[in-house]
């Protein structure tokens, strides 16, 4: 049995991280049984490279969303990608790149840095923590993921170029989809699990950001999360 450890939900998502939400998208998406026992954000010190989400499959443990991924295709077999052409999967891997390593850093911008962000995430995830560990914890945690941004470069931006970056990758996504109904066409791929990932983290979350505010702009992006909701969560 798969053994999926990933953060409790937040922000009214399956998963306010949008790494663990993919994987958990794609183990929905791909019919493979697992369990998903929660870890609390303070508690995933067993995580293997300090990140979430990882798995352990009968012993047999990977960390990181796209090893799993990987790692669930080689032992599991591939239903969702396998009908892909090699220039599909070219631009599949580039969009990947776009919300993992760009549009992510900014949303974790408008969480831990803004100010208005920061009162929401704060209370979502350090809420419950008693006082006064949460006064300490809370602004630790928060300067760790300035330093994270930081060493990213997104940090050394101003807050209106960062939402500009941001937004620039939105609207790469909201065109690339258009009218189709998944990313890739008639049928869901692996993108797809990391498309409503990282899109239901922007549009569902409860921070009204300038990302947000720039993605509620694409009825498409909305039905497309309705959609993949209710094929796979519905
Ligand atoms: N490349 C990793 C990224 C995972 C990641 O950044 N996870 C975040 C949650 S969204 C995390 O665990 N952050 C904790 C930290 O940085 O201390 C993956 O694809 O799994």
């Amino acid at each position: 049995m798969i053994t999926l450890y990933q953060f409790e939900p937040a922000l009214g998502l399956p998963n306010a991280s949008p790494f663990c939400m993919k994987v958990e998208n794609y183990l929905r998406m791909a019919k493979l049984p697992y369990q998903a026992p929660l870890v609390s954000l303070f508690d995933f010190g067993k995580a293997p490279k300090g990140k979430m989400p990882y798995i352990d499959d009968d012993g047999k443990v990977v960390a990181d969303s796209s090893f799993i991924i990987e790692y669930l295709k080689q032992t599991h077999g591939d239903p969702l990608d396998g009908w892909l052409s090699p220039v599909q999967r070219a631009q599949a891997l580039a969009l990947q790149r776009l919300m993992e390593e760009d549009l992510y850093w900014a949303v974790v911008h408008t969480r831990w840095i803004d100010p208005v962000g920061w009162e929401l995430t704060r209370e979502a995830f350090f809420g419950k923590l008693p006082v006064p560990l949460k006064w300490v914890v809370a602004p630790l945690a928060r300067r760790g993921m300035g330093k994270q941004l930081h060493g990213h470069g997104m940090g050394r931006h101003s807050a209106q170029e960062i939402a500009a970056i941001g937004a620039r990758d939105i609207t790469a996504l909201a065109d690339f989809l258009d009218d189709k109904p998944y990313f890739m066409g008639d049928a869901p791929c692996s993108l797809d699990a990391i498309a409503y990932a990282f899109l239901a983290n922007l549009v569902w979350v409860p921070l009204e950001s300038a990302l947000k505010r720039h993605a509620l702009q694409y009825p498409q992006l909305l039905a497309y999360c309705e959609r993949m909701r209710e094929r796979y969560y519905g």
